[in-house]
């Protein structure tokens, strides 16, 4: 569950509002498959949540999101009522939520009141004012899209930021990727131009990624770390300026010679 953080914020800080934990509920294609609805006309599935209220300075009478027809027919989307084998809190969204794996959180409506077939995207602020961001790959700057799957992301756990290293050698490290999309490869730098590549642990279902680096230094002072991460598409984390650019860590290496 990644949150993709306030979109009115512009998508360039790094958030970092995920959690990994295991869901249970009733997969969303089982729902659609008994309740049959004409799937020709029907292309998107809207979600309704019971909360109301104002969020910057519009009101909603719902939460309602809505995904595709494909993604809601996938077999991972449930309607959950547990999490990590526990029932949904009200805080998480209970009795029961939508869960969309692989896509940011807001698609995850909680406090589930109503789904439905329909065969346009939802007309509500959260599919429209909110919940759109220019798309990365329009050359132009103009394109939108909807802010659906989560673009492949890590974090560095160790070292932690101004940790002092003593010794030259090797330094070790580890840390989580994850994605939409599998991650395939992470590779660590510290100079942001030569990047070695981590172990990365492979993906099951869609739990985050675990990597360990290990990195030489060859003289004291201060370094940058940085994590790269590309999924099984290709797709690669920016270096800068997007919500999943690559993490940096500052640390310090000293020598151990009195
Ligand atoms: N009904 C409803 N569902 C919602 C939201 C909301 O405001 N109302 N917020 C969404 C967002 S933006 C996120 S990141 C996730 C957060 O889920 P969590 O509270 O279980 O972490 O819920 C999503 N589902
Ligand atoms: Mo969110």
């Amino acid at each position: 569950m990644n949150c993709y953080g306030s979109p009115i914020n512009p998508p360039t800080q790094n958030v970092w509002r995920i959690g990994n934990v295991k869901w249970t509920g009733v997969p969303l294609h089982y729902l659609l498959s008994i309740s049959r609805p004409d799937l020709q006309r029907g292309l998107f599935v809207w979600s309704d949540g019971l909360d109301s209220g104002e969020f910057a300075g519009v009101s909603a009478e719902r939460y309602q999101m809505d995904l595709p027809i494909k993604k809601a027919l996938s077999c991972k989307v449930l309607v959950a009522y547990e999490m990590n084998g526990q029932p949904l809190t009200k805080e998480r969204g209970g009795p029961v939520r939508l869960v969309v794996p692989g896509w940011f959180g807001t698609n995850s409506t909680k406090w589930l009141c109503r789904l439905s077939v329909q065969a346009t995207r939802s007309k509500g602020p959260f599919t429209t004012i909110f919940y759109n961001e220019l798309d990365p790959t329009d050359s132009e700057g103009v394109r939108k899209r909807p802010v659906w799957r989560v673009e492949p992301d890590s974090m560095i756990v160790r070292p932690r930021p101004d940790d002092v290293i003593v010794g030259l050698g090797y330094i070790e490290g580890w840390g989580r990727a994850w994605g939409a999309d599998e991650i395939v490869r992470v590779e660590v730098s510290l100079d942001g131009d030569s990047w070695d590549e981590a172990i990365v642990s492979p993906r099951k279902q869609f739990e985050w990624q675990l990597f360990f680096s290990r990195v030489e230094v060859h003289r004291t002072g201060r370094y940058h770390i940085q994590a790269r991460a590309t999924d099984k598409s290709g797709t690669q984390q920016p270096l800068t300026g997007r919500r999943n650019h690559v993490p940096t860590v500052q640390i310090w290496v000293q020598s151990n010679v009195p």
